[in-house]
Parts: C-alpha cells; sequence; structure tokens
C-alpha cells in the first residue's frame, strides 16, 4: 500500500473543550505522521470549498455556521493507509454508531459537533489539504 497524505480537522468543538492534544494524540499514538499543523479561523469561503459535496443538504447552513464560529487546527497526516485510519480513529459521524474507543465514540454525542474530520478518499484527501495549507507549509 502506497504511503497517503490526509487532512485532519480538529473542529471548534474540540479547540473550545480543549482536546486539541488529547486528539492529535490518537493519530500520533497509531504512527502515522504529522506533516502540518495550524490553528486557523476557517473563512466561510474556504468552508464552503471544503463542505461543497454536502451544498444543498438540510444539515449545510448549520455545519458551515459551526465550522466558522471560533478557530479549527488543521492537521496534514502522513502513513500506510492514512486515509482510511484517520477516519477509523475518528469514528462514524452518527454518535449512534461511533464505536467506544473512537475519538467521537469516546467524546461526542451530535451529529454536527463531532469534534473532527478527515478525508474520505484519495482525491479529496489531495483537495482538501490544498484548500487547509500551501505546498510550503507541508513538511
Ligand atoms: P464525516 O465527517 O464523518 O466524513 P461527512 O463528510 O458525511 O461526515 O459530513 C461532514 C460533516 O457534516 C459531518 N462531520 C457532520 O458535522 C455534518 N453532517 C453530516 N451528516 C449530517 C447529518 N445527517 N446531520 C447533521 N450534520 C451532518
Amino acid at each position: 500500500m502506497e504511503i497517503e497524505k490526509t487532512l485532519i480537522l480538529v473542529k471548534p468543538d474540540g479547540v473550545q473543550r480543549g482536546l486539541i492534544g488529547e486528539i492529535i494524540s490518537r493519530y500520533e499514538r497509531k504512527g502515522l505522521t504529522l506533516i502540518g499543523l495550524k490553528l486557523v479561523q476557517l473563512s466561510r469561503a474556504k468552508a464552503e470549498e471544503l463542505y461543497e459535496v454536502h451544498l444543498g443538504q438540510p444539515f449545510y447552513d448549520k455545519l458551515i455556521d459551526f465550522m466558522t464560529t471560533t478557530p479549527i487546527v488543521a492537521i496534514g497526516v502522513e502513513g500506510k493507509n492514512a486515509i482510511q485510519l484517520a477516519r477509523l480513529i475518528n469514528g462514524a459521524t452518527d454518535p449512534l454508531e461511533s464505536e467506544p474507543g473512537s475519538i467521537r465514540g469516546d467524546y461526542s454525542t451530535d451529529i454536527t459537533e463531532n469534534l473532527v474530520h478527515a478525508s474520505d478518499c484519495l482525491e479529496n484527501a489531495k483537495r482538501e489539504l490544498s484548500i487547509l495549507f500551501s505546498p510550503q507549509e507541508l513538511c
């Protein structure tokens, strides 16, 4: 399997709740390598670009509002199967399906305020990394 790069976000609720360190440590402990890290206030334009596939969904406006309220942490990681592994570490979107032991399973009860984001495929990982990081910002 190829070494993959993916984008992870600690969403505003994760930052506000003081869970940045706890969340980052989960990917580090698994063996994924950090290649980019920054605290950013997401603009509405970037949030809309990031979530363009959800345009028209009933939860879209709420999601964009939520993601732009307070800062997020953008994390680039690299490793074997990094895309799928990051999503396993995050847990399922629905709080009733996220397993204990995953980030969402351990810390979240809400489907929108669910602490973390991770790209879902190679194409989206490339696209999303380029929305949050310039090439010079990735090691
Ligand atoms: P994931 O982040 O688990 O990959 P996506 O990409 O399907 O989930 O959805 C992106 C974000 O949109 C989710 N993290 C969540 O915040 C929000 N979202 C997804 N589905 C719903 C829903 N049915 N109701 C409310 N918010 C949702």
